[in-house]
């Protein structure tokens, strides 16, 4: 049994019940950590806080990664809260919804340059704003996807982010090494969150992924939550710069 009790993580991501960021907050709240969710906006919280307050003793705030302001914001409402912080979780990506659909040569500036602020920026940013406050060694975590190394048709930019996100985690892990702040991403399988509804053939893509994977079966939150706890473990004090894949074994499987 995993005892994050006398730690502190922050999970960027949360939505709804639906939401990856969800999957781990209930996993690191269960192994006691104290934890503060956020979400994108007002619009959001509702819902967001809605879920927050069902975990006693979690904090819930927001920010849009997009703001550089916002970032300082909250670290130093953080700085103030809790002193210390152990655990990062970035679990945000987007691109405009018309970037994952139709004909890749047909990205536009503007949506590769949103979904690369939004979706590999941030987590540069909000791992600047945590690093300081990792005084004992820390863990920080990002949620990647297979497209990033294969080919999944219409995940288009979003592909190409991952890539960067990818790269960016093993460039954070070498820098941030010395601190003892490991940096990792895990690779989930696609799953039914408010992100990947809109997608046309989700529905399709879960099935397969469900014939073709060595388990037979999809993927939950809470599996993803599992290996977050992991991560954010000292179970895995010697795992940096790694994609760790939670997707009942698809990736392995050439045929
Ligand atoms: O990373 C994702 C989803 C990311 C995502 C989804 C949306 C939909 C709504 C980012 N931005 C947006 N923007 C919107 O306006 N996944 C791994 C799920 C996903 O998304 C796909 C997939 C899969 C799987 C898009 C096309 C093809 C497959």
């Amino acid at each position: 049994m995993i005892n994050l009790a006398g730690k502190t993580a922050v999970v960027f991501g949360l939505a709804n019940k639906r939401s990856i960021a969800w999957g781990i907050a209930q996993k690191l709240h269960e192994a006691g950590a104290t934890l503060a969710i956020g979400y994108l906006n007002e619009r959001m919280k509702m819902e967001a806080q809605g879920l927050i307050d069902e975990l006693p003793g979690a904090h819930g705030f927001q920010c849009d990664v997009s703001s550089d302001a916002e970032i300082e914001s909250v670290f130093a409402s953080f700085k103030e809260k809790f002193g210390k912080l152990d655990i990062l979780v970035h679990a945000i990506a987007y691109a405009p919804a018309e970037e994952l659909r139709g004909e890749f040569i047909n990205t536009t500036r503007e949506g590769f340059r949103i979904a690369h602020d939004i979706s590999v920026y941030s987590l540069i940013a909000v791992s600047r704003g945590a690093a300081p406050l990792m005084t004992d060694g820390g863990s920080i975590m990002t949620m990647t996807y297979y497209a990033a190394e294969k080919v999944v048709p219409n995940y288009n930019v979003m592909a190409v982010a991952k890539a960067a996100l990818e790269s960016t985690v093993r460039y954070l892990a070498w820098n941030l090494g010395p601190r003892n702040i490991r940096v990792n991403a895990i690779s989930a399988g696609p799953i039914k969150t408010l992100a990947a509804r809109g997608i046309g053939s989700l529905t399709e893509m879960m099935k397969t992924h469900s014939d073709r994977a060595p388990l037979h079966r999809n993927v939950d939150q809470l599996e993803v939550g599992g290996a977050a706890l992991f991560l954010a473990s000292d179970l895995s004090s010697a795992i940096t710069g790694e994609t760790i894949y939670v997707d009942c074994g698809y990736n392995i499987m050439g045929f």
